[in-house]
């Protein structure tokens, strides 16, 4: 992790709402549904509302509700729509935008991005002035605005984003996520629905910071999910917010039940997780080159390394053994670990190196037998050696 906040997340304000003004200027101050309206242009009385401008939101009007319902709140609301090619224009626009200033753009939907400036120090060293110049930008060349949130972490910089909409920047100055989140209603942090928000009020936590006094201990017992969610409200990065858009990347990451510095557990963990990823890989017949491996330390300082290989792989061996050579140039062997991880991205045509051809294809016969008989049998019915480590 990063000392400084150097994560983005850029989000353009009642966005479908917005390029409609744009494209009539005459909506601009006025109560606007989007939706509700087919292609041709026809309403659809029984539709559903794709957003609503901020005017029309001050009556209730939200996204998903039914049409014929946005009208009863606010009957003097105009009603448009359909526009998807210029939606589509204006997101790639604002993509482009975000590209010539940040190293790294991952888009997740729509109208929303991660923007990553790790280690941009020295070319940046005010990212808020480069956040307000996005944004900016945004306005001057697309006519629409965005809110942003500048953070050391993914999930604190998308409840930034949120928090001064429409048409603000705010930054969570490092070391401070905590504070920030904590006064927030827990519906704020990005996975909780409306299912989990109410599970959460029956435990009697209703904010973020309740959430983060919750004992790790007591944490643990209501299920994996908590304990992530648990971890975003510590301000923690945490490796569970990754983009939703589209499979590029299988990984497999554990908290241990206690910080232990134990080499042969932790390698055995990392077989066992290693396993499953190669597991889904073959199912999936995807192959991939870059393995990522990510420890997490007992004050919850997480880094990651990853390394390209030669070829894409989905063989657990090679992607195994260049994990254990990431864990050993990452980790000193002696500093107790709470979480080991790894992953593979990169997919790409699975090629033979000839050299290694015939052991290859051997390991490979080896582990599809083996996947085979675990579908049959159950995962334990084909345990390494090495991870009699874990009992
Ligand atoms: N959208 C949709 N149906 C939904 C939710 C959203 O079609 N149920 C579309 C319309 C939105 C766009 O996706 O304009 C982006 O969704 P957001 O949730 O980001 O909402 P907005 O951008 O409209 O509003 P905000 O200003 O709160 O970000
Ligand atoms: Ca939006």
């Amino acid at each position: 992790m990063s000392a400084r906040a150097a994560w983005m997340h850029l989000d353009l304000d009642c966005f479908f709402a917005s390029v409609e003004v744009k494209l009539d200027p005459s909506l601009k101050g006025k109560p606007v549904l989007v939706g509700g309206v087919n292609p041709q242009g026809k309403n659809v009385p029984r539709g559903v509302i794709a957003t609503a401008s901020y005017e029309a939101r001050k009556f209730g009007c939200r996204s998903g509700m039914p049409l014929y319902q946005a009208l009863r709140l606010c009957p003097d609301a105009i009603v448009v729509g359909g526009h998807y090619e210029e939606y589509i224009a204006a997101s790639d626009a604002v993509m482009q935008i975000a590209a010539r200033w940040a190293p790294k753009v991952e888009q997740i939907g729509i109208d929303e991005a991660f923007l990553d400036f790790f280690r941009t120090e020295l070319i940046y060293p005010d990212l808020k002035l480069i956040a307000e110049k996005i944004r900016q930008e945004i306005k001057d060349e697309i006519g629409i605005t965005a809110s942003i949130g500048l953070a050391r972490t993914k999930v604190v910089a998308k409840v930034a984003s949120d928090y001064h909409k429409p048409d603000g920047l705010t930054s969570v100055l490092a070391g401070a996520e905590k504070r920030f989140l904590a006064p927030l209603p827990i519906k704020d942090l990005p996975g909780i629905g409306v299912k989990m928000e109410e599970y959460f009020h029956r435990l009697g936590v209703r904010t973020l910071g309740e959430l983060a006094a919750v004992p790790y201990s007591r944490i643990a017992a209501w299920g994996k999910f908590s304990m992530n969610l648990w971890e975003a409200a510590n301000g923690v990065d945490n490796i569970w917010f990754v983009p939703r858009v589209e499979v590029k990347s299988v990984s497999r990451s554990e908290t241990f039940y206690k910080d232990t510095p134990d080499e042969n557990f932790i390698l055995a963990m990392l077989r066992k997780l290693t396993e499953r990823v190669g597991e889904e890989m073959r199912a999936e017949s995807y192959s991939g080159r870059c393995v990522c491996l990510v420890v997490r330390y007992k004050d919850f300082r997480t880094v990651s390394r990853q390394r390209v290989l030669p070829y894409p792989t989905n063989v657990t061996k090679e992607i195994y053994d260049m994990g254990e050579i990431l864990l050993k140039e990452l980790w000193d062997g002696r500093t107790p670990l709470r979480l080991v991880g790894i992953g593979i991205s990169q997919f790409g045509e699975t090629v033979q190196p000839s050299l290694f051809d015939s052991v290859r294809d051997k390991r490979l016969e080896l582990e599809n037998r083996i996947d085979r008989l675990r579908a049959k049998f159950g995962k334990e019915a084909v345990i390494p050696a090495s991870l009699m480590y874990l009992k």
